[in-house]
């Protein structure tokens, strides 16, 4: 396919703490980058799969993270659509917000862009966690709100995108990364 300028490059981060059995988290990572790959005009650079502690603390089994570099002509609305659709064909039900879930796939960004403006990116992003629990934007938010705080987006992320740069904070992913704790990086182990 020749390059386009239209064409996006989505940042997605993977997760599922279905079974208490790794494996068994691990196939369905796999299984949803199975669909991706068959899609035409999709092209998918993954990170390693890392084993996560379930945020916050004692929320459920440990987590199989990745992250997801995918380059597409889609939208980031119709790339939102498309992860959904493939937690859906995966048997994934949402229920409770932050439960134990079959597979979450998260658009994290598409390029710089800033959706819907930059006032509401950054009063999703200063919400105490307190009404993180609770409150779930109605609209895509890009970046993702939560990009930047958490080890397990930013370990993989930085395996597919350690360059990319947050159109609202200034920072490199390796940035990012270096600013979390250690001891939270260091619970973070590829498999
Ligand atoms: N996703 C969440 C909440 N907590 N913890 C880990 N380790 N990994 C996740 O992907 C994750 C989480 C909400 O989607
Ligand atoms: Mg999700
Ligand atoms: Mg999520």
């Amino acid at each position: 396919m020749p390059p386009s300028v239209h064409r996006n490059l989505h940042l997605l981060a993977l997760g599922s703490n279905a079974s208490v059995e790794s494996s068994a988290n691990r196939s369905l990572l796999n299984r949803a980058l199975d669909i991706f790959n068959s899609l035409s005009g999709v092209t998918l650079r993954c990170s390693r799969f890392y084993v996560t502690p379930a945020f916050p603390a004692g929320a459920g089994p440990d987590f199989v993270n990745a992250c997801v570099a995918v380059e597409s002509d889609l939208s980031p609305a119709e790339m939102l659509a498309l992860c959904h659709r493939i937690e859906a064909d995966l048997g994934r039900v949402r229920k409770e917000r932050w439960g134990q879930r079959v597979i979450d796939i998260d658009l994290l960004a598409c390029g710089d862009r800033v959706l819907p403006d930059g006032e509401t990116l950054r009063r999703w992003m200063a919400l105490p966690l307190a009404r993180q629990m609770k409150e779930a934007p109605g609209e895509l938010i890009l970046p993702h709100p939560r990009l930047h705080e958490r080890g397990f987006v930013l370990v993989p992320l930085a395996d597919v995108a350690p360059d990319w740069v947050h159109p609202v904070l200034d920072r490199s992913v390796a940035q990012m990364l270096a600013a979390l704790a250690p001891e939270e990086i260091a619970a973070i182990r590829p498999i």
